[in-house]
């Protein structure tokens, strides 16, 4: 039988290449984000493969969040796999002279907003005693860096909810799994600085990972036979050995 899966952060990076790699499996997709023009562009590529429904909204916005969830037609309402993928770096600042306005966005989206959309999805996997929740986390969640105190806080938070609900959602067989990339070449660094040469630099010198690697990593985990839950990927790209040892060329 099609499933449905539902992917937040769908207009960018990790989570537009999981929406192309599941679209290729035929899943059906709810695909989610803030870009509306790009959530309909995303929307059109993959209508020839798999059935899709959008949905807008800001993860900080709880009441929207439950909204949006809710609103789900009935085609797509029983939803057997989440990815919970929204989330980014908001700056990388010593704790000293780090921005308050950093620390609440990367809480509010990475911990806070993940929470939400899980709250509003849970109780439907929970009655159907079934479903897959992959939480994107990072090599940040398990090792922190310098300047990365509350995107590593944010990242460790996420590591410990996976493993909370993994544990909750035991007795339901609901898989509940992690998938943590290092390195991948997104806008996440975009966002991080806000623009700019700095964002360009990350990624030069090396091979990063690609966000369709990272995809077809979360299709082989949402694929595995039902008694088999990969609970936690650690991946990086072959230049990478941590978070802070990179070989580069340049
Ligand atoms: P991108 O910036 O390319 O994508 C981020 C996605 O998150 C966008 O689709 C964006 O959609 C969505 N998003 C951001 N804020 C919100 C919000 N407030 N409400 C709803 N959606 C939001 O980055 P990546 O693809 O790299 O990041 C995806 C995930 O992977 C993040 O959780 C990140 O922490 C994690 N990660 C990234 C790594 C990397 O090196 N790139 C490494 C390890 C983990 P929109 O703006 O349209 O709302
Ligand atoms: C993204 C990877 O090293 O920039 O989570 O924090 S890193």
């Amino acid at each position: 039988m099609k499933k449905t899966a539902l992917i937040t952060g769908a207009t960018s990076g990790i989570g537009r290449a999981t929406a192309h790699e599941f679209a290729k499996h035929g899943i059906d997709l709810i695909l989610c984000g803030r870009r509306q023009e790009r959530l309909d562009i995303v929307q059109k590529a993959l209508s020839r493969e798999t059935d899709v429904h959008t949905l807008n909204f800001d993860v900080r916005d709880k009441d929207n969040t439950f909204e949006a969830i809710n609103s789900l037609p009935d085609k797509f309402k029983n939803i057997d796999i989440l990815i919970n993928n929204a989330g980014n770096a908001h700056g990388l600042d010593p704790i000293e002279t780090g921005s308050t306005d950093d620390w609440d966005a990367m809480m509010d989206i990475n911990v806070k907003g993940l929470l939400y959309v899980s709250k509003a999805i849970i109780p439907g996997m929970t009655e159907r005693k079934s479903g897959h929740i992959i939480n994107i986390g990072s090599s940040a969640g398990k090792e922190v860096y310098p300047k990365g105190n509350v995107y590593c806080a944010s990242k460790h938070a996420v590591l410990a909810i996976t493993e909370g609900m993994r544990i909750d959602l035991n007795p339901y067989g609901i898989k509940v799994s992690a998938v943590n990339p290092g390195l991948v070449e997104t806008e996440f660094s975009q966002v991080r600085f806000k623009g700019g040469q700095q964002a360009d630099n990350v990624y030069k010198g090396y091979k990063a990972l690609q966000p369709e690697d990272v995809a077809e990593v979360i299709h082989f985990a949402i694929s595995r036979p039902s008694h088999v839950n990969l609970a936690d990927i650690l991946m990086f790209c072959t230049a990478q050995a941590s978070s802070t040892i990179v070989k580069k060329e340049i």
